[in-house]
């Protein structure tokens, strides 16, 4: 059977507008012409009328896990009567695969902004229809320009949550093992000498290639967004080399882990240890959890709220948006999770404690450091996802 028909035979089970998004990303990717070959003959933009699912009161939410208050989903069903199914990921590649090989009658989904940059090239997304969210005006300007850096004139998106990533650790356990361990610097996760030090109490790496190795880029003095194989390469090195202290590679179990005191130090998400920190307090059990963003800067990223082209209730996707950019709603929500939001009037009701932490709001000169992580051509890609393979099995 030729390539070609046998990579169209890999489509079947897909509408026709899921080839064509599917064909639409190959194509902007650069891969192989065979592989384009199958896509021939696909054509038009996935249907944006009216559908029949339309006046159901159901909403199909797919957000990161431990990334919203409980209450605000329950108090959405009571004020709409909609009901939601809520669904949770741990990484940008999981949603992605989704998007881009099937229906996944999701209406609203939490892409990072550097993956929605890429994947907006795919016609995987829906316009918002501004008009039914007016909570839009209470976005903060300066995010609104960040993440039109990802989503040109912020058609498609709208910002939930920024983030950084830094170190979680546990103070008395580093402390115990090196006293005047760099705590605010990305040596403690990635110089092996120092690293090897907490391998006994527990180490974790989140599992997302491009935002670590960006983070490692950041450590070499090299340019974290840089998509040049000899930089790749650099970080590779760097990882293989930490390899043998990490316990594991996870993007979410690490909260829990720390909490636990059954790891004592993560890459991990503002939020996420800020967390941690919490529900070790409740737990009365002694264990203080720290969140760090080293001195020299770290990546960060803005996770945002959009509808996939093919969303079955556009409708309650706007009504539930706009919930979201309520200033009293946001505030719950950063309260409980720790993440900062873009909700600017949300600083009122929000937990001074929490308003005030710049592990969560960055102040303007540690704000200054940051970099925002990009999305780096497909080419590039490809090699990452072999190193990451490589780094993750320990070969
Ligand atoms: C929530 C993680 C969200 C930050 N657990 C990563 N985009």
């Amino acid at each position: 059977m030729p390539l070609a028909r046998l990579a169209a035979g890999r489509f079947a089970p897909y509408k026709k507008e899921s080839v064509v998004r599917f064909c639409r990303f190959l194509r902007a990717s650069g891969l192989p012409g065979l592989l384009l070959a199958a896509c021939a003959g696909c054509s038009g933009p996935a249907a944006h009328g009216p559908r029949a699912s339309e006046s159901e009161k159901v909403l199909n939410v797919y957000n990161w896990s431990d990334y919203i208050q409980p209450s605000v989903i329950t108090d959405f069903e009571k004020e709409y009567g909609i009901h939601v199914n809520y669904d949770v990921f741990d990484s940008n590649e999981i949603l992605e695969t989704k998007l881009l090989t099937g229906h996944t009658n999701y209406d609203i989904v939490v892409p990072s902004g550097s993956f929605l940059e890429r994947q907006l090239q795919a016609d995987v997304y829906r316009k918002l229809d501004k008009a039914l969210i007016p909570n839009l005006r209470n976005v903060d300007p300066q995010v609104a320009r960040a993440t039109a850096l990802y989503d040109p004139g912020n058609q498609y998106s709208v910002d939930y949550m920024w983030i950084t990533s830094g170190i979680g650790y546990n103070l008395a356990q580093i402390r115990a093992r090196m006293p005047d361990a760099p705590v605010d610097s990305w040596r403690m996760l990635f110089d092996p000498a120092v690293v090897a030090r907490f391998a006994d109490c527990g180490v974790s790496v989140l599992d997302a290639p491009s935002e670590v190795v960006a983070t490692v880029l950041l450590l070499l003095g090299r340019s974290p967004n840089s998509d040049s194989p000899a930089d790749l390469e650099a970080a590779a090195r760097v990882l293989h080399s930490i390899r043998p202290y990490l316990r594991y590679i996870d993007a979410s179990r690490y909260i829990d882990n720390l909490a636990n005191d059954d790891i004592c130090l993560a890459m991990g998400w503002s939020g996420d240890v800020k967390q941690a920190h919490d529900r070790a307090r409740d737990a009365g059990k002694g264990v203080d959890i720290v969140y760090s963003i080293p001195r020299a800067g770290a990546i960060s990223n803005y996770d945002v709220l959009a509808i996939p082209a093919d969303a079955p209730h556009v409708h309650n996707a706007d009504l539930f948006i706009n919930f979201l950019l309520r200033p009293d709603i946001a505030a719950r929500n950063s309260d409980l999770i720790k993440y900062a939001n873009a909700v600017l009037p949300s600083l009122q009701p929000l937990d001074p404690a929490v308003a005030s932490d710049p592990g969560v709001y960055p102040p303007p000169a540690l704000r200054a450091q940051l970099v925002p992580e990009r999305a780096r051509p497909a080419a590039y890609q490809r090699l990452l996802t072999r190193m990451w393979q490589r780094f993750k099995t320990g070969k």
